[in-house]
């Protein structure tokens, strides 16, 4: 655990504010309460913004078809998407309209300079959006080409109940709760970390208009 001054943040977050940095498995950082409420409210405007260009959409298993339980939308150069009979993949348009997708918040890019100590902007930032009881299966994010770069995760709303293990799926996993305005950076080791999301704990916020819980997820899609 350290303590770090964010000097980029400085004018655009918090003045000399002190963030704990908590050291999670594998070298996972965790940075609980990096967004104070005006942050949060700033992002959920921008968020309302994004969906209103690029609609949420549901999200299918390749092969099968079988919907996901989260619901997603993206903004950035690139989109994760994913459709029964094209699979998972990154593409500049969104898969039912067809326009491109809206750009990242600024607040998002501030954060990912702050903190991901990576020379290059991210190109994608997936929203994904918990109802009730949308969960996230344990997987690995490996849809990108460069396994270099950070991903950088900040949670909005209800709190959630996060799950990491190691690069094998049988490793042992470790759980805590993600709450709103936490932001989780996820570099080395821990970037190729099975993870999940186990539970929604429902009513845990009043950020949302409604019950549920936003992750949005900053990532470095080409080299
Ligand atoms: C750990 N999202 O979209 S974000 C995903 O809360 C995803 O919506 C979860 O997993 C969510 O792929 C978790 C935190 C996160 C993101 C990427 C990771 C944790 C990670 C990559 C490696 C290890
Ligand atoms: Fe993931």
């Amino acid at each position: 655990m350290q303590g770090i001054v964010c000097a980029n943040l400085k004018k655009k977050l918090r003045i000399g504010k002190k963030m704990q940095i908590e050291d999670l498995p594998h070298n996972a950082k965790w940075i609980p309460q990096c967004l104070n409420q005006q942050q949060q409210e700033n992002l959920i405007e921008e968020i309302r913004s994004i969906t209103a260009k690029a609609p949420l959409f549901i999200p299918k298993m390749p092969k099968t078809g079988k919907p996901m339980s989260v619901r997603m939308t993206n903004c950035g150069s690139l989109g994760w998407v994913t459709t029964k009979e094209e699979g998972y993949r990154y593409q500049a348009m969104h898969p039912e309209t067809g326009t491109p997708w809206p750009k990242i918040p600024a607040l998002l890019l501030d954060l990912w300079d702050e903190f991901a100590n990576y020379p290059k902007p991210p190109q994608a930032c997936l929203v994904n959006f918990y109802e009730a009881s949308a969960k996230m299966g344990l997987h690995q994010d490996k849809d990108e080409e460069d396994f270099s770069a950070p991903v950088l995760s900040v949670s909005l709303g209800d709190t959630c109940l996060f799950r990491i293990g190691g690069q094998n799926r049988k490793d042992p996993t470790k759980s805590f709760k993600l709450a709103s305005g936490d932001v989780m950076l996820l570099t080395d080791k821990s970037r190729m970390a099975f993870h999940g999301v186990d539970k929604i704990y429902l009513g845990t916020s009043t950020l949302l208009r409604r019950e549920g819980r936003i992750n949005l997820t900053l990532r470095r899609v080409t080299r």
